[in-house]
């Protein structure tokens, strides 16, 4: 596999449909990376719209992102941990975590697995070892680092760790010190970073004066991959290689996806503020979505009729999901109290009685339980 600067490509680009099926992939795999990056799409599209209905606070789309995503995350093992960035519920979606969970991240209600206590797309979810997202920008790459180097200590079999972050994630102190570290140790972790080229409203090329991201592996003596993100199996093959090496005890990799963010950085944002038109319209013509959906409709392997019925199987189980969260009632306020302390001190069980008081006397709640509109 190339390395470096040189970009690894499996399918042509749009328009022309050629290219090899990486070797491990049956037809039923090939569908599989497509109906993950449609659900994500679809995903993406209502968690936009549920944000601007007012319906949700906050939303971070993935949209142009699917290929650089689903392509890593079907390379992964089952024992793998994953740090992800706040941009790939992607993940969750193609390892088939219930859409409730999701939602109700996004409503922050009773039955988030977080209890409302992060900002929406900040998902943290056990069952699939998805450690939970931290905000400020690059944490999650020495975090897996350190999460890789334990695995190695403990002798853990089939591990990899996993951390996603943005070209902008490169420039943070965590990125050197994680990666230095992980190299040092030859920790079995895969350094996914997608080159989005923005961050937030700073161009890739105000984030570094490397040729390419992939480029920086050389520093920290480990495999630096190019790859672009935005050919799902190019994106596979170059996942489940660093995966067969970090596995083996060959060291980490960094791969870099080339790809682009054909939306706005979060709900928050405008990029028509920041990007000339020219460069949204060149990268909608490479959709990573569109460009597969060729590819495999040039191997006989999907239709039209088919994608129809998966997008509308696809958007009614969305529909019920937002429906069951956003009919879940807000976490009883007294939980603010809970999970720090096992024994509540003093001055907090004062607190809460202060204010149960408080609600009683608002007459907000009548029995006391439930949600109290702060
Ligand atoms: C330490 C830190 N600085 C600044 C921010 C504000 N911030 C949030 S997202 C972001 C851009 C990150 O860009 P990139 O790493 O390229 O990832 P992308 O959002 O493009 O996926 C910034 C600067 C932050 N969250 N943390």
């Amino acid at each position: 596999m190339a390395t470096g600067t040189e970009m690894h490509v499996v399918m042509e680009a749009k328009g022309k449909a050629k290219g090899r099926t990486p070797k491990g992939l049956g037809d039923d795999d090939l569908k599989a990376l497509f109906r993950a990056m449609l659900f994500t799409r679809l995903f993406d599209q209502r968690g936009m719209n549920l944000q601007r209905q007012g319906r949700i606070g906050f939303f971070v789309p993935s949209m142009g992102q699917e290929a650089s995503q689903i392509g890593t995350g079907y390379a992964m093992g089952n024992k793998d941990v994953l740090y992800p960035s706040y941009r790939t519920h992607s993940l969750a979606l193609l390892k088939g975590v219930p859409l409730k969970v999701l939602y109700d991240q996004l409503w922050g209600n009773a039955t988030d697995l977080v209890k409302g206590r992060q900002m929406p797309n900040h998902f943290a979810i056990p069952s699939i070892n998805w450690v939970s997202i931290s905000s400020p920008i690059g944490t999650q790459i020495s975090q897996a680092a350190g999460a890789a180097r334990a695995a190695q200590i403990r002798g853990d079999k089939d591990v990899a760790v996993w951390a996603w972050f943005g070209d902008g994630g490169t420039s943070s102190n965590d990125f050197h010190a994680g990666l230095n570290f992980a190299g040092v140790w030859k920790a079995p972790c895969i350094f996914m970073c997608e080159n989005n080229h923005w961050a937030i409203s700073v161009p890739e090329e105000m984030q570094t004066a490397s040729v390419s991201f992939a480029d920086k592996a050389v520093a920290y003596g480990m495999r630096g991959v190019r790859v672009d993100g935005n050919d799902v199996l190019a994106v596979y093959e170059a996942a489940r290689e660093a995966r067969d090496r970090a596995i083996k005890g060959e060291g980490p990799t960094l791969i870099e996806t080339v790809t682009f963010r054909m939306g706005p950085h979060s709900s928050s944002d405008d990029p028509k503020r920041y990007q000339p038109p020219e460069l949204f319209e060149a990268w909608q013509k490479r959709d990573p979505i569109d460009r597969y959906r060729e590819w495999l409709e040039a191997k006989d392997l999907w239709s039209k009729d088919e994608e129809e019925a998966l997008a509308a199987e696809l958007q009614k189980e969305i529909a019920t999901a937002v429906e069951a969260a956003e009919s879940t009632p807000a976490p009883d306020v007294e939980t603010v109290f809970d999970d720090v302390y096992a024994e509540l001190p003093k001055m907090l069980i004062e607190q809460r009685e202060a204010l149960r008081a408080q609600i009683k006397a608002s007459g907000a709640i009548e029995d006391g339980g439930g949600a109290f509109p702060l």
